[in-house]
């Protein structure tokens, strides 16, 4: 085929979707699960939903006019990514329970070879939406292995177990375990909240959609689009600030110390839930009944480190061991690791999770890879963004894409590779971008950062410019091959 698609989340199906609107119908997309939407088809954790308003939180070209809220709840981001399936008649061109085990580029015949578990499949492009938060992390803590009760990632979560009485730990105070500690306090016997590093958090200014406004969204032409346009405008202001720390403290910091300072009348509560950090460093949260939910009579914030996981128990460093049934894992995703990167194999036998474990996952314009021929990969690194939506990323990554595959096309090309200095520059230039702001001055440790405490992931800076990066393909920055020899 012409395009292989790994994943159906927003940027699988984001691209299925642009790929036909521009005539192309030569692609598949695959799938290790049965059914689409990716992240928010795996994370059904109660209470999830979406910290960026729902009319930026989907896909310009392909707009949802019902949202209930400001805030899409998971189901219907879910619903809306399975929706496009059908609006967009996707589902003939989608090999579920197709896990990509290896793709490894051809350099004779110009083609990634791709072995699933269900079969084996030939293209010239191919395009990974396989994620940044997809591969839960289990923490290293001693004993964990050995706990004889439930135990379940927030992302996994077993919707089969019965909280009701139960005495639940949660491990981890990340954008996850905010939403469903507030869903299962009122359930649960006992919960224990363990916390390592406390979070900002602000409020959440969420709001049912008004009839007035649902009827404009439905009935205005371009109504919704000049919302979104301003949403997105607003969200630009945060990068303005954040790449500005002391900005930041002063207007994001002062928010959210005056949220802490109006939910938590307890100083000594307070001072434990108070960061140390600059605010943004961490992803900023949001939450209006996370510090209810702990100060419930069932609930406790516990602050000094697990030191031991026992059969049926955990004990921290004060030397306390609390008996628990349950473990709830919201300790996160391996987001710089990326495992999926080791199952791609270049020019050269060269391994992209070899590659980036050695040297820093790398790339170019955050979306190709050199001795990576004809790989475009969504949201590669340095797109992930702290103070806007991911799609806008997904939508710039799907336009330069799709002005590839028609150089490729009018040239007559077998293949395209990035040049390594053209990388190299871009790298430097991130990581200028990145100097002094939040993400890399804030005197914090994040999923953002690798082992190496660099921080290969975020895009430091306004959308607007990683939609000029990426508005069109430039093929001045890549070495070609037609199918008679390199040029
Ligand atoms: O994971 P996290 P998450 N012992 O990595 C702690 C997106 N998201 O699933 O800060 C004890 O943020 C860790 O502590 P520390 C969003 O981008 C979006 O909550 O490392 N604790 C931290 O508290 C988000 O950022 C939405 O010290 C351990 C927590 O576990 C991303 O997903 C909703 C530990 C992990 O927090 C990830 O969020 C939900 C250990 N060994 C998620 N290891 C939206 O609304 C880790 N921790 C869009």
């Amino acid at each position: 085929m012409k395009v292989a698609i790994i994943g159906t989340g927003f940027s699988g199906l984001g691209m299925a979707i642009r790929l036909q609107q521009s005539g192309v119908d030569d692609f598949l997309l695959f799938d290790r699960a049965d059914e689409v939407g990716g992240t928010w088809r795996d994370n059904s954790y109660p209470g999830a939903e979406c910290d960026v308003m729902a009319l930026l939180y989907s896909f310009s070209f392909a707009q949802n006019p019902s949202w209930s809220k400001t805030f899409g709840t998971r189901d219907e981001l879910f619903t809306y990514l399975k929706d496009l399936t059908d609006r967009f008649r996707l589902r003939p061109h989608i090999r579920f329970r197709h896990e990509v085990v290896s793709a490894d580029w051809d350099d004779e015949a110009k083609v990634w070879r791709i072995a699933t578990t269900a079969g084996d499949y030939t293209s010239q492009v191919l395009v990974t939406g396989t994620g940044y938060l997809s591969e839960p992390v289990v923490p290293d803590i001693a004993g964990l292995t050995d706990f004889q009760g439930t135990m379940f990632h927030s992302s996994r979560w077993d919707h089969d177990y019965d909280l009701e009485g139960k005495k639940v730990a949660v491990i981890g105070t990340g954008a996850s375990a905010l939403q469903f500690v507030p869903k299962i306090q009122p359930k649960v016997g006992e919960l224990h909240v363990h916390q390592r590093t406390p979070a900002w958090i602000g409020p959440k200014n969420d709001k049912p959609t008004s009839k007035l406004k649902g009827w404009m969204f439905r009935k205005v032409p371009g109504y919704q689009s000049f919302r979104r346009g301003f949403n997105q405008w607003g969200r630009e202001v945060l990068a303005f600030m954040m790449t500005r720390p002391p900005i930041a403290e002063k207007t994001l910091g002062g928010m959210t110390a005056k949220h802490l300072a109006k939910s938590v009348a307890d100083p000594e509560l307070r001072a434990k839930l108070t960061p140390d950090y600059t605010v943004g460093c961490k992803r900023m949260l949001f939450s209006n009944y996370y510090y209810p939910a702990i100060q419930a009579d069932n609930a406790q914030l516990i602050t000094d480190g697990i030191t031991q996981v026992g059969p049926n128990s955990i004990t921290t460093a004060d030397g306390t061991t609390r008996e628990v049934d349950a473990i709830i894992l919201a300790t996160g995703f391996a987001a710089t690791e990326r495992p999926f990167a080791a199952r791609i194999t270049g020019k050269d036998g060269l391994t992209l999770g070899k590659e980036w474990a050695e040297n820093g996952m790398t790339g170019y314009r955050g979306t190709t890879v050199s001795g990576f021929p004809n790989l475009f990969m969504l949201l590669g690194p340095g797109t992930t963004l702290g103070h806007s939506s991911q799609t806008v990323m997904i939508e710039a990554q799907l336009n330069y894409v799709l002005d590839a595959l028609k150089v490729i096309d009018a040239r007559g090309l077998a293949s395209v590779e990035v040049h390594a200095q053209a990388q190299a520059a871009f790298t430097e230039k991130l990581g200028k971008l990145q100097e002094g702001t939040v993400w890399t001055a804030g005197g914090c440790a994040s999923w953002y950062q690798d082992a190496h405490g660099r921080n290969p992931s975020i895009w430091p800076t306004y959308t607007w410019r990683f939609r000029k990066e990426t508005k069109k393909f430039d093929l001045e920055s890549y070495q070609v091959t037609t199918l008679i020899g390199e040029q």
